[in-house]
């Protein structure tokens, strides 16, 4: 990973280069072969003691499937690329979490760093995370981005804010801050966070429980707003639907999370969530409202030390089992559910990103459980977000690599 360039925080051009390779794409086609995507399912669980709550809550039959995928690079050079959002002329937002965010043309054109975004916390899983728009951009132009803020002495925490980008792309404007995440902590970790628009119009805002030991144990307070998803309005405040739980703050839609950095709407129209756990222990959930989600009282996995977490228990009455879980590990991030007119075989699907796994995860969907689970481009790198763009391709973000991907059909 590269150290953070101190010019590029203050916002001046980085000499060592943002490229375009649109026109020179480098290529490579992976088939998701079937004796290699038989591998992931062949390595041996962290916690082998432990047992899913129904068939199918783990290790779901491997897809064997023939589709054969082009990679090509649309622009490369970006530092911890995190976050991507469409623009309709089929350009993009995309964040680097150091503190700046770009637009990146469809000829993969990179531009200058966007003026108007706040400081961020750049350090260990901190920065400048999501960004979002609405359907209305064209006339709003309004964009939406989550960012670990400083909070002086207090530490920093997850908070989203606004801003108009101008007709130039060149600057944020009327830059206001939507959310604050309660309370702040030090700690460089566990920041969350996606941002997803529901079908109502509220803004959904994942946020994880910054890792530690104490604070760890906050994402069962409702009184606070760490290892919650928030729900509000796109201009701040509570959204109207949310639940009403005794002592609760009344922007938590859901709580008892780890640290949530994927998530998107489904065709249910309802959000669907995925968080990195424990190892051996990241997990896909459908959050409802009110509900408990276990976090760090019920988990599947272990710590890393290889000690249990807590009582070491996976199910208890009154939280809720994740639809699914990874043992091992895939490291979570990003994801999106397949509705393009290239993959139709995919319609349906949900796509995740693999920071560990450095591959793209497809999982089929069956009764609202999960039936089959298959890995592509392994090897291409961390993939930290995962888009479906307009014309069925999917876009992917390499952290390490700092690539903006574009994955086509080959057969
Ligand atoms: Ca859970």
């Amino acid at each position: 990973m590269r150290s953070i360039n101190r010019e590029s925080l203050s916002g001046h051009r980085q000499s060592w280069s943002i490229a375009s390779r649109a026109a020179i794409a480098s290529i490579f086609i992976a088939a998701a072969g079937n004796a290699r995507a038989q591998d992931f399912n062949l390595a041996p669980p962290n916690a082998a003691d432990q047992r899913p709550a129904f068939p199918g809550q783990t290790r779901a039959p491997v897809i064997n499937d023939s589709i054969q995928l082009i990679s090509t690079v649309v622009a490369e050079g970006l530092e911890n690329p995190w976050g991507i959002a469409e623009l309709p002329d089929g350009g993009w937002l995309v964040t680097e979490r150091p503190g700046r965010m770009r637009l990146v043309r469809s000829d993969g054109t990179v531009s200058e760093p966007i003026q108007g975004v706040p400081e961020v916390v750049a350090r260990g899983q901190g920065g400048l995370l999501d960004v979002a728009v609405r359907d209305d951009f064209e006339e709003s132009r309004r964009v939406w981005w989550s960012f670990s803020q400083p909070r002086g002495a207090e530490g920093n925490a997850t908070a989203v804010a606004t801003g108009v980008l101008s007709a130039d792309g060149a600057a944020l404007g009327d830059v206001r801050v939507v959310f604050q995440q309660q309370p702040a902590w030090r700690s460089n970790n566990h920041f969350g966070s996606r941002l997803v628009f529901d079908r109502d119009g509220a803004l959904f805002v994942t946020t994880g429980e910054r890792s530690q030991r104490r604070p760890r144990q906050l994402a069962q307070d409702v009184g606070t707003h760490l290892g919650k998803i928030i729900r509000i309005n796109p201009d701040g405040g509570a959204a109207p639907g949310n639940p009403q739980l005794e002592g609760g703050l009344p922007e938590i839609w859901s709580f008892g999370h780890r640290n949530v950095q994927a998530a998107a709407l489904g065709p249910d129209g309802a959000l669907w969530t995925i968080e990195h756990g424990p190892r051996g222990g990241d997990e896909l959930n459908r959050p409802e409202p009110g509900k408990n989600y276990g976090w760090p009282i019920i988990t599947y996995g272990e710590n890393y030390s290889g000690a249990p977490i807590g009582e070491g228990i996976t199910a208890r009455d009154g939280m809720e089992q994740p639809i699914y879980y990874w043992d091992p590990v895939i490291a979570p991030s990003g994801m999106a559910f397949y509705d393009g007119s290239m993959f139709p075989e995919w319609r349906g699907s949900i796509l995740v990103g693999g920071l560990s796994s450095r591959s793209l995860v497809r999982l089929t969907l069956s009764a609202g459980r999960v039936a089959g689970e298959a890995r592509y481009l392994e090897g291409t790198g961390r993939i930290r977000d995962v888009a479906v763009a307009r014309d069925g391709s999917i876009v992917l973000l390499t952290d390490d690599g700092g690539q903006v991907l574009r994955v086509t059909r080959g057969n």
